[in-house]
């Protein structure tokens, strides 16, 4: 088992939680990200995520570059394109996107990927991405012209997190889009950790600390964020680190 992963399970093993900021390098201004990543090193903040739906040829590795010259934090891509995938960073979330049935997002990617993978030494952490309908229509849902699991069939969004756990995926990704309208509900969040054996990743639409503890009480290990930090940094405010 290598480090990051190693140390993700020995933080649910001893219930510590996990948080995660997320970076699209599309929407952060070069020249605030030290200020930022300030505001991120003095939060409850243990990664760093760095990912978008759509970017530009070689934006991820400066961005990335920048984000690791003013943290210790892990910074672990979570990418939506092949092109964001850049060898500075610690580790790749490598997405399989399984609540959807189109083939590229399941493996074809991943497939083109290898060979810039081949030159990297990032920690790849296979993982099964599921998105969930939260109200309106996500980019992850244009992108990769699939529909998410319909939020009221929690049997089936169970399933297939069960699924991804036996295809022998490292971690699972409960998405309700970046900006969704609402977070994914506690009752989907506490039936999929009660099948699971391995983490649980949870983001979408959280923007206060209620949902915040709401996703961790229902057993979310790791919560993503990204938009209410794009929206106000004051969020950070409330997630500070207790010293
Ligand atoms: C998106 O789950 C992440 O892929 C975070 O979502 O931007 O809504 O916080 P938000």
């Amino acid at each position: 088992m290598t480090s990051i992963y190693k140390k993700i399970k020995t933080s649910v093993k001893n219930n510590h939680k996990l948080f995660a900021v997320l970076i699209d390098p599309e929407k952060i201004v070069f020249s605030d990200i030290s200020s930022f990543i300030k505001k991120v090193n003095s939060s409850i903040a243990t990664h760093i995520f760095v990912g978008g739906s759509t970017i530009e040829e070689n934006v991820t590795k400066k961005i990335v570059a920048e984000i690791k010259s003013h943290t210790k934090l892990p910074v672990v891509l979570f990418p939506g394109t092949i092109n964001q995938i850049v060898d500075n960073a610690d580790a790749l979330l490598f997405l399989s996107l399984i609540s959807g049935r189109n083939p590229e997002y399941l493996i074809g990617k991943h497939v083109e990927s290898v060979s810039e993978l081949r030159n990297t030494n990032l920690e790849v952490i296979p993982t099964g991405y599921i998105l969930i309908e939260n109200g309106k229509r996500t980019s992850v849902e244009k992108v990769t012209e699939t529909k998410p699991i319909s939020r009221s069939n929690i049997q089936k969004i169970v399933d297939t997190a069960k699924a991804g756990e036996l295809l022998g995926m490292k971690l699972i990704y409960l998405e309700a889009g970046s900006g969704a309208l609402e977070p994914i509900t506690t009752d989907i969040i506490s039936s999929v950790k009660r099948e699971l054996k391995i983490p649980l990743i949870v983001g979408g639409g959280i923007t206060n600390i209620n949902q915040l503890e709401n996703a961790y009480q229902s057993g979310a290990d790791l919560v993503v964020i990204g938009t209410a930090f794009e929206k106000d940094e004051l969020f950070f405010e409330q997630i500070k680190k207790i010293k």
